[in-house]
């Protein structure tokens, strides 16, 4: 075991060996990573003896906090008794019965059935499969092309990666695919400022209609969404923008994802985000808070709609994974779920530490630093800008100054993440009362720090 080891030599080692995701190599400096030894709560321990308050939930995943015991206890008890066995030929197993049966109760009325992966990503790549195969089933061949919307996060998989909205992971590899479209995202604060919020909300959802028109809708399969964009910087779209989408659906003969993979579980303040704005998916993306993070799990709600066409017309679908339904990780998940349940996790953001972060979180938008401060359920956003007064909203060399204040967080105990130049926070949604005071605090401590900094180096205009 490594745990005797120093840090510095777990660094070394780390550097030597270690290809990490989503990170700049030829930048990443040795004393830099830090290594995460223990957490409980919404508390992570580093191995310099640091105490870190967890804003973002490990990965926007961990939303009954680290360190249940529990759903370690369920782990070992199912691991114990069967390890693994697939789900392939004609087979099954207990947890992922108990599983399906469970997600059964806790999803929207329209959805019964429940397909199994490891994660959001192939769960994407599981939808993009599923939609076009149930259009040929409906013998509509030509609905082929999924709406998608630009900045979205959909996975990082070349169908994730597609349908997700990200330019520079285009750039890196030859992505979307083809049969994927971007429309715009309902990000008033980037984009619509020469608009009200309501009449962005509605511009941007009109463009689903006018690409559906543009495209023809004999082309088109499926429009994905996430409820709120959390990787995208948490944009929380105006008032007007799901109703609208919403009235577009309803016209239109073409299926609706909701990715669920950040809004499910409780994030939002109802079980899933599609129930928070009030729309009607026929499929559902989730991951992350379906196990809390526990051990990986993904997987695919499909409407009745969905699962009776591919019943009655009969035929191999011709897709799964080994993992599809593995038992540890279902095991996982419905200890997951019974503690979400048994304690009223999602009821409690709703009416209890929802509304308490938010009132503190919103008073952060008051700081001379703050362009916007937002939050919905347990999910915000801190736009951080050069000059309020003037409405000046962009800093000039995008993301500098988000980095520097992600870094000052850090350094503060609070893990924030960095989008562009805002600042993200996802917490566990177990976070006291108590806990949520530190947090601001120190969240207004980073700011503090953040603009101090930028007014040193003469990046802020001072009153
Ligand atoms: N959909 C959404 C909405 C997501 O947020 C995925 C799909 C893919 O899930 P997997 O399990 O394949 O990672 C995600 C994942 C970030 C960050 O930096 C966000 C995600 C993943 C990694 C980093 O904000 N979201």
């Amino acid at each position: 075991m490594l745990s005797n080891f120093p840090t510095a030599r777990l660094r070394e080692l780390d550097a030597a060996h270690h290809f990490h995701p989503f990170t700049d190599h030829g930048a990443l400096k040795l004393d830099e990573r830090r290594v995460i030894v223990r957490a409980d709560g919404v508390w992570l321990h580093d191995s310099e003896g640091n105490r870190i308050l967890d804003g973002m939930a490990g990965l926007w995943c961990m939303n009954v906090g680290h360190g249940r015991q529990e759903i370690v206890e369920a782990v070992r008890a199912q691991m114990s008794e069967l390890s693994y066995y697939n789900t392939f030929f004609k087979t099954t197993n207990e947890p992922v019965i108990e599983l399906s049966a469970l997600l059964s109760e806790i999803t929207p009325p329209q959805f019964n059935m429940f397909f199994y992966g490891s994660s959001g990503s192939d769960s994407n790549d599981t939808i993009l499969r599923m939609v076009r195969t149930y259009w040929d089933l409906m013998g509509k061949p030509d609905k082929k092309t999924v709406i998608a919307r630009k900045n979205a996060y959909h996975g990082s998989t070349i169908a994730g990666a597609s349908l997700g909205g990200m330019g520079g992971m285009h750039a890196q590899s030859g992505l979307p695919i083809p049969g994927i479209v971007h429309i715009a995202q309902p990000y008033w604060f980037g984009e619509g400022m020469d608009m009200s919020k309501d009449e962005f909300g509605i511009h941007a959802a009109r463009e689903l209609e006018r690409e559906i028109d543009r495209l023809g809708e004999g082309n088109i399969a499926a429009f994905i969404a996430e409820p709120i964009q959390g990787a995208g910087g948490v944009i929380i779209p105006p008032d007007s923008y799901w109703p609208e989408i919403r009235r577009i659906l309803k016209e239109r003969d073409i299926l609706f994802v909701s990715d669920e993979v950040i809004c499910g579980f409780g994030r939002t303040g109802n079980w899933f985000g599609c129930e928070t704005y009030g729309t009607e998916p026929d499929l559902m993306t989730m991951a992350k808070g379906l196990s809390s993070g526990y051990l990986p799990i993904g997987a695919v709600a499909v409407s009745r709609e969905i699962a009776r066409v591919f019943h009655e017309k009969g035929g191999e679908f011709y897709h799964g994974y080994t993992y599809s339904g593995h038992p540890a990780a279902c095991a996982a998940a419905i200890a997951n779920l019974k503690i979400m349940r048994r304690e009223k996790i999602v009821e409690r953001v709703a009416s209890d530490i929802g509304p308490y972060l938010q009132e503190r979180w919103l008073r952060l938008g008051d700081h001379e630093l703050v362009g916007e401060a937002r939050m919905t359920g347990l999910v915000g956003a801190l736009e951080l800008v050069p000059d309020k007064k003037n409405l000046a909203r962009r800093f000039e060399n995008i993301g500098t100054v988000g980095a520097m204040a992600r870094d000052n967080s850090f350094a503060n105990g609070l893990v924030m993440r960095a989008v562009r130049d805002s600042l993200i926070l996802s917490p566990p949604l177990v976070l006291s009362h108590e806990e949520a005071d530190i947090l601001v605090e120190k969240a207004s401590k980073t700011l503090d720090d953040t603009w101090a900094m930028l007014k040193k180096q003469g990046l802020v205009s001072p009153e």
